[in-house]
């Protein structure tokens, strides 16, 4: 009788009671989903390439501004996607990696696994400097029908309103309009007569998406140059630092 009554099913993620709850395992979902989809059949267009990085882009624009989706996909060694995802996801390394910020303040920290920050960033010549808010959320993603699916983890960001940000309209700041998503599977070479796995064993797959809308009006040219600048050295500065800080860390899965 009393086995019947405990929880059968895993633990859930603490921030199902906040209100953007819905919003925030939608997108995350959606986002996964559009991860997942490969960059093949000619609409995604290859503009840099480092090793086994690559990066995609599509051109859009939206009211006259350039909201160009982008797609990276990179393979790490030695880290797991568990590793990666909790350095993209807590504030305390992000100014370690992140080199667009001026600011980062953490507005509401909802659970363990989701948080509402907002960004300064710097300026980019001759447009105004823009800010951004949106809700962070970490989740190892649910069990499906796929056995290497316990392994995948995602970072999920999408803007959001607060009560404790300035408004957007007469704020200091253009705020910008971000959706990003980083998703991260480790791979396991199984080590030969059932010794211990180390980090040699391990390759981690990345994909990053991202959409950005600047918000307000910045020329087109200087958009484009600065983000086919800013996410090539990105991605490289992220996962060398995350190796870096696992190198002499045991695994954390
Ligand atoms: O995903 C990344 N970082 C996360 C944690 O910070 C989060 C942030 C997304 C960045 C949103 C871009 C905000 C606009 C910044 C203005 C550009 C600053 C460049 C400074 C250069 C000295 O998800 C990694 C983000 C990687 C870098 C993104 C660069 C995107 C540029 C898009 C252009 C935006 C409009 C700029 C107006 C001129």
């Amino acid at each position: 009788e009393r086995l019947k009554s405990m929880p059968v099913s895993v633990p859930r993620s603490q921030a199902q009671s906040h209100v953007l709850w819905p919003e925030i395992d939608r997108i995350t979902a959606e986002q996964l989903h559009y991860a997942r989809q490969g960059v093949g059949e000619g609409v995604w267009e290859l503009f840099a390439e480092d090793g086994e990085m690559r990066m995609y882009k599509r051109e859009e624009e939206v009211n006259g501004l350039v909201v160009d989706p982008l797609k990276a996909v990179h393979t790490v060694k030695g880290v797991t996607g568990f590793e990666m995802c909790h350095y993209f996801f807590s504030p305390d390394y992000r100014l370690d990696w992140e080199t667009t910020i001026e600011q980062m303040k953490v507005l509401e920290k909802v659970s363990d696994d989701t948080m509402i920050f907002l960004q300064i960033h710097k300026r980019v010549w001759p447009a105004s400097q823009r800010d951004a808010l949106f809700w962070s959320h970490l989740r190892q993603v649910p069990d499906s029908r796929d056995p290497d699916a316990q392994n995948i983890w995602i970072v999920c960001n999408h803007s959001t309103e607060h009560h404790s940000a300035p408004e957007k309209s007469n704020g200091k700041y253009i705020r910008v309009f971000l959706t990003v998503a980083l998703v991260c599977q480790t791979m396991i070479e199984p080590p030969k007569n059932g010794a211990q796995i180390t980090r040699d064993d391990l390759t981690c797959k990345i994909t990053y998406c991202s959409v950005v809308n600047p918000g307000g009006w910045a020329p087109a040219s200087v958009l484009r140059a600065v983000y086919k600048r800013e996410y090539p050295k990105f991605l490289k500065k992220f996962t060398h630092y995350v190796y870096d800080q696992c190198k002499n860390k045991p695994i954390r899965f």
